[in-house]
Order: structure tokens, then C-alpha cells, then sequence
């Protein structure tokens, strides 16, 4: 445990009160709106979720995996927009440097991340480069006489980019292929870097993603993450954890959809008595509970192995691949249950419906946990 056992109690108690107390009643404005209203990311600041993974010297909270993940899980019980205001702050944003930095880049960039002073933004993806993220073709250049890296090349689908001040870039510096991938940490303000206009998505309102251009954009060489062509698998590393989490989130959005499944049904009537009382409807809530148990019982299986410091590539493929899969069948029962008001925005359970489909896709999709499995399996198997 990073924290005694008094500490992190208070705390997922503290946490899922605010879960409940203020974002659960926003969760229509915010989808309306597109944007998390500025005082609650300020309370989510004075929480510490920005913080929650950074180690504790640098001004977090040092979860470690398994209690990050019963976090995971309780702000999954609201729109995965709300997580995702601290998520890359805490995941994909800062791990690359938790992992791979600098004693100076730690130490210049976690404090501010972990008070959400500043926003951070992983950027793989690119318009060629998806699924296939070792094909990036955003280069960096090195500039011996100037002492930078030129980076030209654009990177797509990067979440929070408008709001970033710092981005992990993942840019080619060597040949073709994973080994020619470096990471750098490219602050926002150096010239010749701009962000595109958030995209319209199906779900998820409140989370933006937009594409992020580097034109000749002159990165300090201190600023690289790791050495030369050591890109890729910091990038590979840093999206076992994340998947890990997204599992957990996947979990919280299961059993937020079960309550609100359970309390439908017991207050909708039809035919003289509650649906509750129907064998059909019992069925779907069921299997969704049973779905969402074994899930769960993955997720901190696999939170628990990390923290052993096993290697846990195939776990975390495994862990989101059950657990995304799962909460999009559990939220499709949901809007069976609910029926007509399934289909009707007021109800909210439309929402959750469009917003869980992503889960199936970033941080690698469902196909990739599958590739991913099959490779480690095969190799383990000789
Ligand atoms: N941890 C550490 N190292 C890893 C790793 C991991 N999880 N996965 C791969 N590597 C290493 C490999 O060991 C290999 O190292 P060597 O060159 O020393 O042998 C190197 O990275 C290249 O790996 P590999 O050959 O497996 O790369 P592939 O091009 O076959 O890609 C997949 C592998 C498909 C797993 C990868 O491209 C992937 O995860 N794609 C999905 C990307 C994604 O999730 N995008 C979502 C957007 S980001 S939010």
C-alpha cells in the first residue's frame, strides 16, 4: 500500500461523495454544454486527482496501482467525461515521464502536473498511424549546431489537447519500424506547434480531442524522454497501465448502469407489477452483474500482479478487452431495460450507451488486445 489503509478509505469515501454529490447532477450540463464547468475541475485540484499516480515526492499522492484503480472505479460511476479531465494528467500524460525521465524532468513538470497547474497530452496517434502506431511519421530532426530536435508531422484523436500545456510526442528520429520511435516533451508554447478545433464524437462530451500540428517546431534536446529510438516502448509501457485503468473505469460504468437498471425496474410497471418482477428482465440484470464481477475480479487481479512488478502485457490486453467488451453489453441491456426511455436523452442512459462505445477503441482496440494476447501466448507456448 502507498497509503495506510485509514487513508485510502477516507479517501474513496471522500471521492465517491463528490462522485455523487457534485458530478452525477452535472452530467446533463456537461453533455450539453461540452465543457466540465471551471469550479469543479478547481475542486477536482483541491481532491488531488491530478496527482493521484505521481509519485508523492513530486507533490502526488503515489497510488499504487491497485488503489489507483478502486478510484478508477468509483468515477466510473459518473460520465467518463468528468474522469478524463484528470485522466491523462494521472495516465497516459505523465507516465512516459514518471517511467523514463530525467531526475531534472521530473522534477521541473511532476509538481505542476500533479496540482493540475498544467494539462498533459499523450500524442501517438496520427492520421496513417492507429492501430499500426509504429509507423509514425511525425520527425524529429536533430540539430546539432542548435541542440534541438525539428519535429514536422501532425497526430490525431489527442485527448485534451486543447486544454494541454505539455505533450508526450512520439516522433521518428532513426529508420522505419518501433526502434526508429523517440519521445520528447513539447511544451505547448514553442513555436510552430497548433492545435486543431475539438472534434464532434458520438459520446463522451466534455472530453475533446483535436489534432496537434507540429510545423518546424524546435524541441530543446533535453527535452527528450528516454534515449533515441527507446519512443515506442515507453509509449507500449505507458499504454499497459492505461489500459489497466480504462478497465477499471469500464467496471465503475458497469455497476453505475446495474444500479440505474435495478432502480428502473423496480419502479417501471407493466402488466400489474415491476418489470422487476419479470424472469426476462431478472436475466439481463444478471448477467450484467455476473459480466461485471468477473471483470472486476481481472482488474485488480491484474492491478495486483503490477504492483509485484510482473510483466503484465498480457493481463492488461486481456483486462480491457473483458472489461470494455462487458460494459458495452451491459449498456446496451440497460437501454433494453429502460426501453422506450432507453432511447430518450432525459433518462441518460442513451448517453452512457454512446459514451462506453469508446472504450472498445482507444488505448488500443479490441482487435489489438486480441493480437496482443494471441502474440504472448504464442511466445509463452514456445
Ligand atoms: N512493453 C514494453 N515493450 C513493448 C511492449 C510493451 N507492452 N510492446 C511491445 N514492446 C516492444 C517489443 O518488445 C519490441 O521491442 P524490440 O524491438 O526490442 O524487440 C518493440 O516494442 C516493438 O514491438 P512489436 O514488434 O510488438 O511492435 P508492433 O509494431 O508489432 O506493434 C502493437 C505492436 C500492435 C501491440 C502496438 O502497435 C499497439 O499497441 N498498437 C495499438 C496502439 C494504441 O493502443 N493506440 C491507441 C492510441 S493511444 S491513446
Amino acid at each position: 500500500m502507498a497509503l495506510d489503509q485509514d487513508t485510502y478509505d477516507q479517501l474513496i469515501d471522500t471521492i465517491t461523495r463528490f462522485v455523487t454529490e457534485r458530478l452525477r447532477p452535472l452530467e446533463g450540463q456537461v453533455a450539453e454544454t461540452d465543457e466540465i464547468p471551471d469550479d469543479l475541475i478547481e475542486e477536482m485540484k483541491e481532491l488531488g486527482l491530478f496527482g493521484l499516480s505521481i509519485p508523492e515526492e513530486f507533490g502526488g499522492l503515489g497510488l499504487n496501482m491497485t488503489e489507483e484503480i478502486g478510484i478508477a472505479i468509483a468515477m466510473g460511476h459518473t460520465s467518463p467525461a468528468m474522469r478524463s479531465t484528470f485522466g491523462t494528467n494521472i495516465g497516459i500524460g505523465s507516465q512516459g515521464l514518471v517511467m523514463a525521465g530525467t531526475d531534472e524532468q521530473k522534477a521541473k513538470w511532476l509538481p505542476k502536473i500533479a496540482s493540475g497547474e498544467i494539462i498533459t497530452s499523450f500524442a501517438l496517434t496520427e492520421p496513417s498511424a492507429g492501430s499500426d502506431a509504429a509507423s509514425v511519421k511525425t520527425k524529429a530532426d536533430y540539430d546539432e549546431a542548435k541542440g534541438v530536435y525539428r519535429l514536422n508531422g501532425s497526430k490525431r484523436y489527442i485527448t485534451n489537447a486543447d486544454k494541454a500545456d505539455l505533450f508526450t510526442v512520439m516522433a521518428r528520429t532513426g529508420g522505419e519500424g518501433a526502434r526508429g520511435v523517440t519521445a520528447f516533451l513539447v511544451p505547448r508554447d514553442l513555436p510552430g506547434l497548433s492545435v486543431g478545433q475539438p472534434e464532434r464524437k458520438m459520446g463522451q462530451q466534455g472530453a475533446h480531442v483535436c489534432d496537434v500540428n507540429f510545423d518546424d517546431v524546435e524541441v530543446p534536446a533535453e527535452n527528450r524522454l528516454g534515449a533515441e529510438g527507446e519512443g515506442f516502448k515507453v509509449a507500449m509501457r505507458v499504454l499497459d497501465r492505461g489500459r489497466l485503468h480504462i478497465s477499471g473505469v469500464c467496471v465503475g460504468a458497469a455497476e453505475r448502469l446495474i444500479e440505474d437498471m435495478v432502480g428502473y425496474a423496480g419502479e417501471r410497471e407493466q402488466f400489474g407489477k415491476p418489470l422487476s418482477d419479470f424472469q426476462m428482465i431478472q436475466a439481463q440484470i444478471a448477467d450484467s452483474k455476473a459480466e461485471c464481477m468477473a471483470a472486476r475480479a481481472l482488474v485488480e487481479q491484474t492491478a495486483k500482479k503490477r504492483d509485484a512488478g510482473e510483466n503484465i502485457t498480457m493481463d492488461c490486453a486481456a483486462t480491457k478487452l473483458i472489461a470494455s467488451e462487458m460494459v458495452g453489453r451491459v449498456a446496451d441491456r440497460a437501454v433494453q431495460v429502460y426501453g422506450g426511455a432507453g432511447y430518450i436523452a432525459d433518462y441518460g442512459v442513451e448517453r452512457f450507451y454512446r459514451d462506453v462505445r469508446l472504450f472498445r477503441i482507444y488505448e488500443g482496440t479490441s482487435e489489438i488486445q486480441r493480437s496482443i494476447i494471441a502474440r504472448e501466448v504464442m511466445k509463452a507456448g514456445g
